[in-house]
């Protein structure tokens, strides 16, 4: 029997949080939506209150738990409660956010916080609704800001690219296991 492995989604209302574990999700995921009251940009129809919740299994077998986080900040009491015991955090920000740059930063400092004990990686969606983004930019522009960790580019509503950038997680996190054991 494995460890249970949970990982947690968080980042701005309307980054992909819901959509991506809906996407890898083996089963009906847990979500709880409710229609926004204004209309929402993009045609965002319905915003997540409390978490989301779906399991995944790897080809190896490795079952993860996986949650999500509802991204309005007047629901950040929420944050703590659902990334409690996660190994790994994507964090998700949305490339056509005027201040993808800086959200990401402010992001993973939080989190780092909230879980000071997971690994993090970034994945960048909404790419193509984009037209200047660049991933190089973003490493960099983190880097500097001292955040070494996986990023990727993907497209939240595509399970391969959801779960690839999982398993860069899972094993950056393995490997910096190995070299802090070292
Ligand atoms: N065109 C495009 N749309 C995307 C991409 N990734 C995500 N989306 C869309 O962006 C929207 C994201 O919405 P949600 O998944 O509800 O976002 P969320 O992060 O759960 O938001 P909250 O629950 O409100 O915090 C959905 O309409 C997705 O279909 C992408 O790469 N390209
Ligand atoms: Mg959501």
């Amino acid at each position: 029997m494995n460890d249970l492995i949970k990982l947690a989604f968080v980042g701005n209302m309307g980054a992909g949080k819901t959509t991506a574990i809906r996407a890898i999700s083996d089963g009906e995921p847990i979500s709880t939506e409710m229609p926004i009251s204004h209309a929402g940009e993009g045609g965002k129809t319905h915003t997540t209150v409390a978490m989301d919740y779906a399991t995944i299994e790897l080809d190896d077998g490795e079952l993860l738990h996986v949650y999500g986080v509802p991204g309005q900040r007047y629901l950040d009491f929420m944050w703590p409660l659902v990334c409690e015991g996660a190994v790994g955090i994507v964090v998700l920000v949305a490339a056509d956010d005027p201040d993808m740059i800086g959200q990401a930063d402010a992001l993973l400092r939080e989190f780092a916080r909230i879980a000071p004990a997971a690994s993090f990686a970034v994945g960048v969606t909404r790419a193509d609704l984009s037209d200047d983004f660049a991933l190089l930019q973003l490493r960099d522009a983190l880097g500097r800001r001292g955040h070494r960790l996986p990023m990727a580019r993907l497209d939240a509503r595509d399970s391969a690219q959801v779960e690839t950038l999982i398993r860069m997680l899972l094993s950056y996190r393995y490997a910096e296991s190995r070299i802090n054991a070292a």
